[in-house]
């Protein structure tokens, strides 16, 4: 439709892109992906998203929407008759976003200390990485997703970080099985809807990728 026209610009190792190819696909919502070279930034990344300069961006008929979660929750708002993402009670939608911005707040950091670091901060940062499944293994508890029945907002937050298991676990030399395994019950359960499985890269493919860029930052 010439009105509904959705671009993504992304970068396929991108676990915040992936929440907006899981979205868009469980919306199933057309669109273009167009793939942007972080290190050579296009024209194009540059107007869509002028204060962070970074994937993903999601444009809908021209406009740009920045922030992965925000767009998560945006496509949510715009195209909200199929797949809803979000509780429709007020109480359980604040407590989605909160998890979702925890998520945000502590994952990642911890997650890329493993890889980025050595020694005393890859230490903490594993440390860090357990302690957070942890909590959010109890956030959990015995649902199978943390939208309860239903996959939503809090499971396309966190599940593109579970194609780069394999190198956390690889360079951190632990087993997330053996520390957490209601979240690996978790990830494959994710794993197996088509949405997820087509929105997230071979984690062969993201440890080469981390290998390349550790090579890059001068750790390797
Ligand atoms: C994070 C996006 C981000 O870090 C979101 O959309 O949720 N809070 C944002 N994007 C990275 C690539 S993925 O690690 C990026 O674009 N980096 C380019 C740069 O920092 O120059």
């Amino acid at each position: 439709m010439a009105n509904n026209e959705v671009i993504l610009l992304d970068f396929w190792p991108s676990m915040f892109g992936m929440r907006l190819r899981i979205a868009l696909a469980e919306k199933e919502i057309k669109y273009e992906n167009k793939e942007q070279d972080l290190w050579n930034k296009s024209p194009l990344l540059l107007q869509m998203n002028p204060i962070y300069k970074k994937v993903p961006v999601l444009i809908h008929n021209g406009k740009p929407i920045c922030e992965s979660i925000i767009g998560v929750e945006y496509i949510d708002e715009v195209w909200k008759d199929k797949a809803p993402l979000l509780p429709s009670d007020p109480y359980e939608r604040a407590q989605a976003r909160f998890w979702a911005d925890y998520i945000d707040k502590k994952l990642y950091d911890s997650a890329r200390k493993i890889w980025a670091t050595k020694g005393e901060e890859q230490e903490a940062g594993k440390k860090d990485f357990i302690e957070v499944l942890k909590v959010l293994e109890g956030v959990l508890g015995d649902k199978p997703y943390f939208g309860g029945d239903n996959f939503g907002f809090v499971d396309i937050a966190l599940i593109g970080f579970y194609t780069w298991f394999y190198a956390y676990e690889t360079y951190g030399n632990f087993s997330t099985e053996a520390e957490c395994p209601k979240f690996v019950s978790w990830a494959k359960r994710c794993m197996q809807r088509e949405s997820v499985a087509k929105s997230l890269p071979d984690q062969h493919k993201v440890y080469e990728f981390i290998q390349w860029l550790r090579q890059k930052i001068g750790i390797e």
